[in-house]
């Protein structure tokens, strides 16, 4: 039978510090993302906005958590109904959705996490400095932050040990000692220059065995060189080639359940040059995805 997949919309930017990216899934829809997924079902969902009033250290707290909670719900019955989930966000902060749902419907021991982001985003709510809750959503997601970032029902919905990030270069003192306290697997951009891609890739895959694999790129973990319209610009990133090469390798495990994709800002991008590129590795996503039965 032909896998048939729903495209899961997350309109959430105040996660971030930077309004826009909750335009992403129009733009990509516009751009054709439904056909590359062989009429894939939408899945939209309301922009919401940013709320005025939120606790100390928790930005816009009220509209993050209701644009997870109802990602949860979606992600949830897509997968009920024998559904491959595209989640497109969407500021990072919509991670504690996707994660919510996949851990409930598979099992924290039974799920594992490829992260492909410039950043950890593993800061809890006690270190992070920012208040910006699209960098905390790996720590809620392992159970490591109060109980203001649940969702859905489990605490833990993905164990540390099953963390897999590779290409981060932004990583917040505090966030080296998270990861370790988790025992999560940290691969950066610096490792993938010094040990190249394919030896890195070597560490990661043979991990992923007898695991249900969500993989959740964030596109500012390309280079600026080749792709701006996103919250960070950091130097140092990898190229389309290289993200390409991560996740069709990924992909061809056969092993992944979900991808998720978050942090375009169409509106950095007036010329449409980065959606170009963006659909283009979506392209590279579906066919491998479309090969696997
Ligand atoms: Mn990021």
């Amino acid at each position: 039978m032909e896998r048939s997949f729903a495209l899961v919309e997350a309109a959430v930017s105040c996660g971030s510090p930077t309004r826009g990216s909750e335009g992403a899934f129009d733009a990509l829809v516009g751009a054709g993302l439904p056909g590359l997924f062989g009429g894939a079902s939408l899945m939209p969902m309301d922009k919401l906005g940013p709320c005025a009033v939120w606790p100390k250290g928790l930005r816009h707290l009220d509209t993050v958590m209701e644009v997870c909670r109802r990602l949860r719900t979606n992600t949830l019955e897509a997968l009920e109904h024998g559904k491959y989930p595209i989640v497109i966000g969407g500021d990072h902060s919509c991670a504690m959705g996707s994660l919510a749902a996949l851990g409930e419907f598979y099992g924290p021991e039974h799920l594992a996490v490829v992260y492909v982001d410039a950043h950890t985003d593993i800061n809890t709510d006690r270190t992070s400095e920012s208040g910006y809750i699209h960098g905390m959503d790996l720590a809620a997601a392992c159970g490591l932050c109060g109980p203001e970032l649940d969702v859905g029902r489990n605490k833990v919905n993905l164990l540390g040990n099953s963390l897999h990030i590779i290409g981060a270069r932004s990583i917040d003192p505090p966030e080296f000692g998270v990861v370790e306290q988790a025992g999560a697997h940290l691969h950066t951009a610096q490792e993938v220059r010094e040990q190249g891609l394919e030896a890195v890739l070597g560490q990661i895959l043979p991990a992923l065995e007898g695991k249900h694999v969500h993989i959740s790129f964030d596109v500012d973990v390309l280079d600026p060189s080749e792709f701006t319209a996103t919250g960070y610009n950091i130097p140092g990133g990898l190229t389309a080639a290289e993200v390409e090469r991560v996740l069709s390798a990924v992909l061809d495990t056969g092993l992944t359940c979900s991808f998720e994709c978050v942090e375009y800002n169409p509106a950095m991008d007036p010329s449409g040059k980065d959606l170009n590129t963006l659909m283009g590795l979506l392209h590279t996503v579906a066919g491998r995805l479309k090969k696997i039965r």
